[in-house]
């Protein structure tokens, strides 16, 4: 299992200039840690929705690469969405999902299948182009580079460490470089208007 600290630290070190849609628990910690902030694009409060709205961010900008940063409940939410993504075969999309087991923001309910389900799997009969399994941070580090760079619709498991939400862990206000949704929408719109 992978501390989610850790993968943050090798995706901004790999991301190079991607545009990366971050949700729900992962949303101020990866903008904390990102050295891109102008390309990170926070998919807040409408929960499942991050895939969707990554994968029209690739189909508008084909150029450019799209990396969702999925929750697991989120993703099971809205788990028709990997077949959309498969049928739109985005080349420049990849779909990560961080697996916890749980809803991780609102206290750490298991979600289901907790244990059992594989995404990667499911990627796979959806037909993603590739997909990609880690829980151990030595070979996340080896191989992300790797798999980034495969042609997409690319779909990629990272075992996480859960961490409930607790009232003590909410800790203070984010530093002034985390954007809301409606900001970052508003100066995307400014950077990439044609
Ligand atoms: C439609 C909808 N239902 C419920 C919620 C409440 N909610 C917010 S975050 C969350 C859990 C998200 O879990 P997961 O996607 O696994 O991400 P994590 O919090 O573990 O990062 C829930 C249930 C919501 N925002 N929207």
């Amino acid at each position: 299992m992978i501390n989610q600290g850790d993968f943050f630290a090798v995706l901004n070190k790999h991301r190079a200039d991607a545009i990366v849609a971050p949700t729900m628990q992962a949303s101020i910690p990866w903008q904390e840690a990102s050295d891109r902030t102008e390309l990170d694009f926070p998919v807040n409060n409408v929960m499942g929705k991050a895939s969707s709205v990554g994968l029209g961010v690739a189909l508008a900008l084909p150029h450019t690469k799209v990396i969702v940063l999925d929750g697991d409940g989120s993703l099971e939410m809205n788990l028709g969405s990997m077949i959309t993504i498969a049928g739109k075969q985005p080349k420049n999309l990849c779909h990560i999902v961080m697996q916890n087991g749980i809803y991780g923001m609102t206290g750490g309910q298991p979600i289901p299948a907790a244990e059992r389900v594989s995404f990667a799997t499911i990627a796979k009969g959806a037909g993603y182009a590739a997909t990609y399994e880690f829980d151990d941070l030595e070979d996340l580090a080896t191989r992300l580079g790797e798999a980034l760079g495969h042609a997409g619709p690319v779909f990629i498991t990272v075992r996480v460490a859960p961490k409930p939400r607790t009232a003590a862990s909410r800790g203070g206000k984010p530093s002034a470089k985390v954007r809301s949704t409606g900001a970052a929408i508003a100066a995307f719109r400014q950077r990439f208007a044609k």
